[in-house]
Parts: C-alpha cells; sequence; structure tokens
C-alpha cells in the first residue's frame, strides 16, 4: 500500500516534471519566433544633411525626437546613402545592388519605367518569404509600369510587383508631375469623368505654366521648375486633368503619417516590415501651418521640424500598441542636403548659421562625403545598447544584414552582412566602397576617399554645391581632414594608387569613363 502511494506520486511528479518542460519549450520557441522576426520600419528622410539634427551637432534646429532615437539608438557617423541623389539611393537600398550596375538608376521623371526588374530580389521580398507583411509608405522615385504609364488604369508593376503587400506612394518627387497619391496601383481619388495626362516633353493646349503664369504661383521658381502648376506651385513636367485627385502639399506629412500609422496598427499581429518615406525636406518645402515658422528658418527647416514631428508621432504609436520592444528602426536620409533645389523659398535667406553638412564638404549630387554621408541610426528598444559608431558601414548592406537577422540565407555580392554592426555588438565593419552622384563614381577606403578626374564644373552655380568635378585625382585623409581641404594625391601617389586598384577591381577601369560621363 505505502508502495503504492508513492508509486502514484512518483507518476504524479514526473508527468507535472513533463507538462511543466514542454510549456518551457513552447515559451523558449515564441520568445525566439519574436526575437528572428521582429518588426523592421525603415524611415527615410529625403535630402536630410549630416549636420541636420541635434544629435549630429545642429545647434541652430531643434529635432528632439529624432534625437531622442538617435540617443536611444545607435548613431553612425560614417554611415553612407549609395548615391547622392535620390533614384540611385533608393534603388541600392531595397536591392542591396551599387545603383551604378543599373543604367537606368538616376533621377527619374514621373513618367519614367519602373528600374527594379519584377524577378529581382528585394528586401520586401526577402522578408515575405519569412513571414512578414510589406508595406510603402511615401516618396518612390523608381519609376513606375512598363513605359507609356496610364494613370486611369491600375499602374503596375510598381511597388506591389517588387515585394510590397501594400503600397500608398507619390511616384515620384514632391516637384515632380503626377501630383496625385497612388495607392496598390491605383490613383486616389480620381474621377474617371477627369482623366490625367502626364507629359515631361509638351504642354498640354491652354493649361498654366510657371513660365508663362506666374501670377498664379504662391511659390516662385529659381531654377527648372517652371512647367504644370498644381497649388500654386510650378513643377516639373505637365500634367492635365485629375483635379480631384491632386495632393495638396500642405497636408501631405500627415496625410502619410496616418496613414504609416494606420499600417502599424493593421498589421500589429504579425511581422511587418513599413518602409515609411518621408518627403521633406525635399522641395517645394510645404510644411503645414501649425509648423509655419516653427523654426525661424523659412520653409526648409520648418519642413524638418515637421518631419521630426512626425517620427515622433509615428514612434508613440509603435509605443501605444506594445511593439517598440519588437521594432527594430532604422532612420537615414537618400543623399546630402541642398539648400536652394529651384524655389525661391527663403532657404538661402534664413539658413543663418545652420550648416546642414556639418562638417562635410559638398552637399547634394556632390562626390564629397556630405553628398552620401547621412545620418544613420539603429533604434530597438531593450535590444540596441544606446551608443555611437564610427564604423563605416553603407545602406547598401541593409539587404543582407536584415536578411541575416531573419534567418534568410539571401546575400548580394555588394551587400556586406553587417547585421552586428547594426545592432551596435561590432565594429567590424565596411573596409571600402564605392559612391556615386549624377553617374559620377568615387571610392571610400580605411580613413581614405578617393575622387577620379571628371569634366564638367566644380559647381553647379545653381544649387551652389561643389560637385568634387576636377582635372586631377583627388584623394583625402578623412581621420585627420574631414573637411576633405588637403588633397595629397600629389603628396601621397602610392596611397592613390592603391585607392586606383582597389576601386577599379570593383567598378572597371576608370578611363573608359570619365569621357562619358556628364553632369545631370
Ligand atoms: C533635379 C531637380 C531638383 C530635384 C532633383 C531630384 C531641377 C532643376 N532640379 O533635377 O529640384 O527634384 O532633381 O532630387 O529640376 S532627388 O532627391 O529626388 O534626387
Ligand atoms: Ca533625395
Amino acid at each position: 500500500m505505502k508502495n503504492s502511494i508513492n508509486f502514484k506520486f512518483l507518476f504524479c511528479l514526473i508527468a507535472l516534471i513533463v507538462v511543466m518542460s514542454c510549456k518551457e519549450e513552447s515559451k523558449t520557441v515564441e520568445t525566439s519566433h519574436e526575437e528572428t522576426k521582429p518588426n523592421i520600419v525603415i524611415i527615410y528622410a529625403d535630402d536630410l544633411g549630416y549636420g541636420e539634427m541635434g544629435a549630429y551637432g545642429a545647434t541652430e534646429l531643434e529635432t528632439p525626437n529624432l534625437d531622442r532615437l538617435a540617443n536611444g539608438g545607435i548613431r553612425f557617423t560614417n554611415g553612407y546613402a549609395s548615391s547622392a541623389t535620390c533614384t540611385p539611393s533608393r534603388y541600392a537600398l531595397l536591392t542591396g545592388i551599387y545603383p551604378w550596375r543599373n543604367k537606368n538608376a538616376k533621377i527619374l521623371p514621373g513618367t519614367a519605367p519602373l528600374i527594379i526588374d519584377t524577378a529581382q530580389i528585394t528586401i520586401p521580398k526577402m522578408l515575405k518569404k519569412h513571414g512578414y507583411h510589406t508595406g510603402i509608405v511615401g516618396k518612390w522615385h523608381l519609376g513606375l509600369g512598363s513605359g507609356n504609364v496610364n494613370c486611369n488604369e491600375r499602374i503596375a508593376p510598381g511597388p506591389n510587383e517588387v515585394g510590397f503587400d501594400y503600397s500608398h506612394i507619390l511616384a515620384a518627387t514632391q516637384d515632380r508631375v503626377p501630383t496625385v497619391y497612388i495607392e496598390d496601383g491605383h490613383v486616389v481619388n480620381l474621377d474617371p469623368n477627369d482623366p490625367i495626362e502626364v507629359n515631361y516633353q509638351e504642354n498640354f493646349e491652354g493649361e498654366p505654366t510657371g513660365l508663362e503664369n506666374p501670377e498664379m504661383l504662391k511659390m516662385k521658381w529659381h531654377h527648372g521648375h517652371n512647367n504644370s502648376i498644381v497649388n500654386g506651385i510650378p513643377r516639373i513636367g505637365f500634367m492635365k486633368g485629375g483635379e480631384a485627385a491632386k495632393w495638396v502639399d500642405e497636408d501631405m506629412a500627415d496625410y502619410f503619417l496616418t496613414d504609416a500609422q494606420a499600417y502599424v496598427k493593421k498589421h500589429k499581429e504579425e511581422p511587418f516590415f513599413l518602409y515609411y518615406a518621408l518627403q521633406q525636406p525635399h522641395v517645394p518645402r510645404t510644411p503645414h501651418a501649425r509648423f509655419v515658422g516653427s523654426s525661424g528658418m523659412g520653409p526648409r527647416g520648418d519642413v524638418i521640424v515637421e518631419a521630426d514631428w512626425m517620427v515622433g508621432e509615428f514612434i508613440k504609436t509603435l509605443e501605444a500598441e506594445g511593439l517598440l520592444e519588437n521594432t527594430l528602426i532604422v532612420f537615414s536620409s537618400d543623399n546630402g542636403p541642398v539648400v536652394n533645389d529651384g524655389y525661391y523659398d527663403e532657404s538661402v535667406e534664413k539658413l543663418g548659421n545652420h550648416k546642414p553638412a556639418g562638417v562635410l564638404r559638398g552637399g547634394k549630387y556632390s562626390l564629397f562625403e556630405a553628398g552620401t554621408r547621412v545620418p544613420l541610426i539603429t533604434y530597438w528598444k531593450g535590444k540596441i545598447k544606446p551608443g555611437v559608431s564610427k564604423t563605416m558601414i553603407s545602406q547598401l548592406d541593409l539587404f543582407s544584414s536584415l536578411a541575416g537577422l531573419v534567418g534568410s540565407s539571401e546575400r548580394t555580392n555588394d551587400s556586406n552582412e553587417l547585421l552586428d554592426v547594426f545592432l551596435g555588438k561590432s565594429n567590424d565593419g565596411r573596409d571600402e566602397m564605392v559612391i556615386e552622384a549624377t553617374s559620377r563614381t568615387a571610392f571610400r577606403k580605411g580613413v581614405w576617399a578617393m575622387i577620379p578626374p571628371y569634366k564638367g564644373p566644380a559647381v553647379n552655380k545653381y544649387v551652389n554645391i561643389e560637385l568634387a568635378n576636377a582635372d586631377d585625382y583627388q584623394l583625402y585623409n578623412l581621420k585627420v581632414d574631414i573637411g576633405q581641404q588637403n588633397n595629397m594625391a600629389e603628396s601621397n601617389p602610392e596611397k592613390l594608387q592603391e585607392m586606383i586598384a582597389a576601386y577599379e577591381a570593383i567598378r572597371g577601369p576608370v578611363s573608359d569613363k570619365i569621357e562619358q560621363l556628364e553632369l545631370k
């Protein structure tokens, strides 16, 4: 009898241990599932420079929300966009391929066909294979359709055909037609009785233009930007029809924020990837009324304050939904800063002591550092230990690194798997990289920057930016000369030859290219 009680007791104990260990196991499986499939959000500014945020040394502009992200995550001081303009950088970001490998990866008009091959692997495609829902909200600028795009039908191929389950975009840039939002390939609010026509060569009869109707403008053009007028702002390209569908520029930031927040709420139960592509501070700078005057720097500063606020609100949503500890946020910009980019918007007059490029030389369109070295931040509450990283890293590396994060074996040759660097666990980053600016390329390796000779003006006089064109090679030691003032090409010929050889190994012989390149 005594024995049988003991036996029963033992049996129950074993059963209990088995049940408990099973539970424990399922808990571990659940946790690791969450860990390997965190939500991923890329917040991508348009033309935001290296010196534009408090956390990166700005003293004249307040960016409390971006600073919180930077100070609560890893703030990279050697983080790069692949190119000094938009389309190529975005191409590289999504595909993990150097943009200069694709001859169509140049600033695109609003009628350009899609430049990502629908058979090509992309970040959203890769993540989809690992159970992610994928969305893009904001600026696209990678082309739509396959030529002669018709805005009155479903527009395809586009973001939905290269990996995004959901897309709500502006086609090209805020200053280019068509000035309408496109959701999953359909123009939002399109009235079939008022079809849209778009042309980048000639105007439609009787339609006003910035050039011919200056009296209709609330913002004047400085260079370019004198075609169709929408919302009192002259644009690049001609457009007719689609009145009800045209966006109101001043509402754009709220419009995209609301949609990005709705996306998060809708998909919070599954792992999601959101590419939230802000339109600021690209031209035309059109802050909402509540931000007008907020920076004391005119519309350019005001839209940076606006963008900062949008990021803060977006993060609040992640927090309110309980997702902040399970979301990796990457913040960066597609290229360096430009002050006057084609409109009279007081950006030059009211700049004061603000230095959009910080200590760097050049800006948007330039092969000097400010063209491509941009703010780059990774933030993951409770996972990433806050810090500053000097490690060299490129947005190009996100493809392979995010693949590493979710356990995908997909890699591209150009994209390095640097997940531990992005997560602040390693300083073993890139040693070398080719950078691009308006079809020209240059090279960074170690502490050195090498710029081959290029024809064309040294300065783009419209935007007042040094482009880095020169008759001879340029070589800078960024460790002691971050402002690229001391060209060492002549004084250090061995280093120059070493740099040229390493550059050509990736890019091919330089001499082939110099003649072909022209300034856009
Ligand atoms: C340039 C535009 C500039 C901007 C840029 C694209 C002119 C004179 N300048 O051609 O205003 O739109 O293209 O910027 O038209 S990007 O950030 O999308 O690359
Ligand atoms: Ca840009």
